[in-house]
Order: structure tokens, then C-alpha cells, then sequence
């Protein structure tokens, strides 16, 4: 199992964010910047659309930001779309890595490479719609130190999903509470459509392996309040869903850890203490 810390701030990678950003928006104090990461893995048909329709729905908001996609040097230009779309708008930005795969590690890679105050990540297929964003990004300037994209809160729905998939995710869901703290239970702890203050999560040891980063952060990160805003997971745009038995592994793994740090060794630790 690989482990990643995130620092409080970080020295963008490729200086491509040394630039100045443009005024905050009223109501938005001026050092706010969200990082949003879009990992992705062969989403050449996607990519240049999201990008378009992301920067469309965060220019109004006014907070200054850039989208970071972490890209697993896919075959199939992903990454030459991407840069042609840098090109022309700084605030994209494009990194690489080679040799790895998983949702968490990109996204953890391209929280590490930015400066921002609010760090996000939402999938490249349009599942997640970007008409959400705004208010992820209202409910964390409320005070909320996470805000999750939900697809359990009510008005949420997992779209049209087959019955067994629908049953693997409820599993995936019960599995999950009793590592939760209650005070801070999230209906969605699976969810991939989330943002958060990048202080939470300050030198805090997150797995690396696998897509659930949400349920880590929740659990290990120094999270004191959560906001859920329900939406409606959409059909993937075009392309294949990349999630597959090696993912469930991983989260197998990911909730193994959880346990063991909640039941197994602070329980020992106290008795023996
Ligand atoms: N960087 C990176 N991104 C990935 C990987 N696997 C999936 N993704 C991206 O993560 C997002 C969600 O993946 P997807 O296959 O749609 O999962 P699903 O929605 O659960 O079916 C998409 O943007 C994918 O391109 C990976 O190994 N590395
Ligand atoms: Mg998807």
C-alpha cells in the first residue's frame, strides 16, 4: 500500500502558475484559489469537453482557479488535447505520470503540485456535472471544511446503475460507517466529486492506491465539518469505465487499514495502557 502527505503549501510544478490571477469575485476574499483535478486515464473523447464546460461554469463564480489533470500517459492522446487546450488558457494545466495508475494517487499528485487553498477533483466522463461546482465551492467558503458532490443525500440519485452495481456501491457504503466518526458521517463516502480546505489534510499519511480517496480523507483527515449536496450521477459521456475488480481490491485494502486503525491497534494501545 503506497502513502502520500499533502503539505500546507506547495511550489506549483512548471511555473506555470506563477502567473497573476484575476480579481476575486465580491463576497470571495482575494487569497482563496481552488485547485481542481481531473484525473484521467484514455479520455481523449472527453477531455476537451469537460474542460470547456468546467471553465464555463467556474468563470462567473469569479474565484480565482486552475484545473490540474492528472493524466496516466494514456495512449490515446489525452494528454495532447490537454496541452493544446494549456496553450491558450493557462489555468489548465497538464501532468503525467507514467508507470502508475489509480484515481487517488492523481489526485493526491495534483493537489501536492499547487498553491491552492480549496482542493477538489471530479471525473473526466461527465458523470459528475459541472453545474455542482458552485455550490462545492459556496458551502466550503461558508465554513464547511469538506463539501461532497452526493449522490445518497436526499434529492441525489446513482442515476441509471444496474441493480448489482447498485448493491456492490450500497455494500461499499455499510462497510463503510463504522469507521466514520459520527459527528461527521457522510451518506456518500464513496463519492469522487468532492472539494475540501487544503488544511485538513496538511501532512496527514492518505493512501495512495485505488479511487476512494474521499473515505480516507474523512476518516484520517482533520475534517470538522461536512456539507453534502445532492446530485444526480450522470451516464459517462463516451468511452469505458476504467473501475474494475483491481479498484475493489484496493478498496478492500484502503477499508482494511481504517479498521485496524479504529478497532485493532488504539484499542490495543488503550488496554494494554
Ligand atoms: N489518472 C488516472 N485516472 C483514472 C484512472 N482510472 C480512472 N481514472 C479517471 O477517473 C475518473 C473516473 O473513472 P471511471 O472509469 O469513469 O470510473 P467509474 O465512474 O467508477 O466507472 C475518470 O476521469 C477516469 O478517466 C487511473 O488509473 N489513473
Ligand atoms: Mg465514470
Amino acid at each position: 500500500m503506497s502513502i502520500t502527505t499533502i503539505n500546507s503549501s506547495c511550489t506549483p510544478a512548471g511555473g506555470t502558475a506563477s502567473r497573476s490571477w484575476p480579481q476575486a469575485a465580491k463576497g470571495v476574499s482575494a487569497p482563496e484559489k481552488l485547485a481542481l483535478i481531473i484525473p484521467t486515464l484514455r479520455e481523449a473523447e472527453n477531455i476537451r469537453g469537460i474542460l470547456d464546460h468546467v471553465r464555463s461554469v467556474l468563470d462567473p463564480v469569479g474565484i480565482p482557479y486552475e484545473i490540474l489533470v492528472v493524466d496516466d500517459d494514456s495512449p490515446d492522446g489525452t494528454g495532447d488535447i490537454v496541452s493544446a487546450v494549456a496553450l491558450d488558457d493557462p489555468r489548465v494545466r497538464l501532468i503525467v505520470r507514467k508507470g502508475e495508475k489509480g484515481v487517488a494517487g492523481a489526485t493526491l499528485l495534483g493537489w501536492r503540485n499547487t498553491d491552492a487553498t480549496i482542493l477538489g477533483v471530479m471525473d473526466a466522463d461527465l458523470q459528475h456535472p459541472p453545474e455542482l461546482l458552485p455550490a462545492l465551492i459556496s458551502a466550503i467558503l461558508a465554513g464547511h471544511d469538506l463539501a461532497i458532490g452526493s449522490r445518497y443525500a436526499a434529492g441525489g440519485s446513482l442515476g441509471d446503475w444496474n441493480p448489482a452495481r447498485k448493491l456492490l456501491s450500497a455494500a461499499a457504503l455499510w462497510a463503510a460507517i463504522p469507521v466514520q466518526r459520527k459527528r461527521i458521517r457522510a451518506k456518500d463516502p464513496t463519492s469522487g466529486f468532492f472539494m475540501l480546505r487544503r488544511e485538513c489534510i496538511h501532512q496527514v499519511r492518505l493512501q495512495s492506491s485505488g479511487f476512494k480517496l474521499l473515505l480516507d480523507i474523512l476518516v484520517r483527515g482533520r475534517i470538522r465539518s461536512v456539507a453534502e449536496i445532492p446530485f444526480a450521477f450522470g451516464q459517462r459521456h463516451r468511452g469505458a469505465s476504467k473501475a474494475t475488480f483491481e479498484v475493489a481490491c484496493d478498496y478492500a485494502s484502503l477499508l482494511a487499514s481504517l479498521y485496524w486503525e479504529r478497532f485493532g491497534f488504539h484499542r490495543r494501545a488503550h488496554s494494554s495502557g
